[in-house]
């Protein structure tokens, strides 16, 4: 088990789009089990494979309070989402320190594979369907601040820049 680097926005590579995982073999069960630890280290609720620079369709959630029931999410497919939408603040392991209110479906069905490769259909509402949504989203290379207006968003980048030319000083 490795505590893998999480890149920081606004690094190019987390806009880049996910491709399907192919067959969950022996090397994606290690990318699974090193970015389960690695959200765990890093007190996040969630993590998609692009944040850790791996471009195939993997996330891992846990919103447990107790954070005991990781769920092993590959190549999901929302199937239905609720028209009912709600904004909320959400955060991200990639964009440090930054919260904001995003709009999300308040609940969704996806499709996708669990740890072993078996087909499931994960029913959520609450923070766990906020969360697959923030995850979904990365795999296809968006950051949460990009629903945010263009001067937030600028401010933002700012910000992150000089926090990472600080800490490389
Ligand atoms: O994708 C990520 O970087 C993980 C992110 C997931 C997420 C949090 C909040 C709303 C949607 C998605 C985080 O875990 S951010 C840090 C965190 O633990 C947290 C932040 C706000 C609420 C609950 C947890
Ligand atoms: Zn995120």
């Amino acid at each position: 088990m490795a505590i893998l680097p999480i890149l920081c926005y606004p690094d190019p590579r987390l806009h880049t789009v996910a491709r399907p995982v192919q067959a969950v073999d022996e090397r994606i069960r290690l990318l699974v089990s090193d970015m389960l630890a690695t959200m765990y280290d890093a007190h996040g609720i969630g993590l998609a494979a692009t944040q850790v620079d791996v471009h195939e369709r993997v996330i891992v959630i846990d919103v447990s309070e107790e954070r005991d029931q990781p769920l092993v999410v590959i190549n999901p497919e929302i199937v239905w989402a609720s028209a009912e939408k709600v904004v909320g603040d959400e955060g991200c392991l990639s964009v440090p320190g930054i919260y904001d209110g995003v709009e999300r479906s308040t609940a969704v069905h996806v499709r996708a594979l669990d740890g072993e490769g078996q087909p499931r259909t994960i029913e959520a509402d609450g923070l766990l369907a906020v969360c697959l949504q923030h995850e979904m989203d990365h795999l296809l290379g968006k950051v949460f601040v990009e629903y945010l207006s263009p001067l937030k968003r600028n401010r933002i980048k700012t910000k992150m820049v000089k926090a990472q030319r600080e800490a490389r000083a």
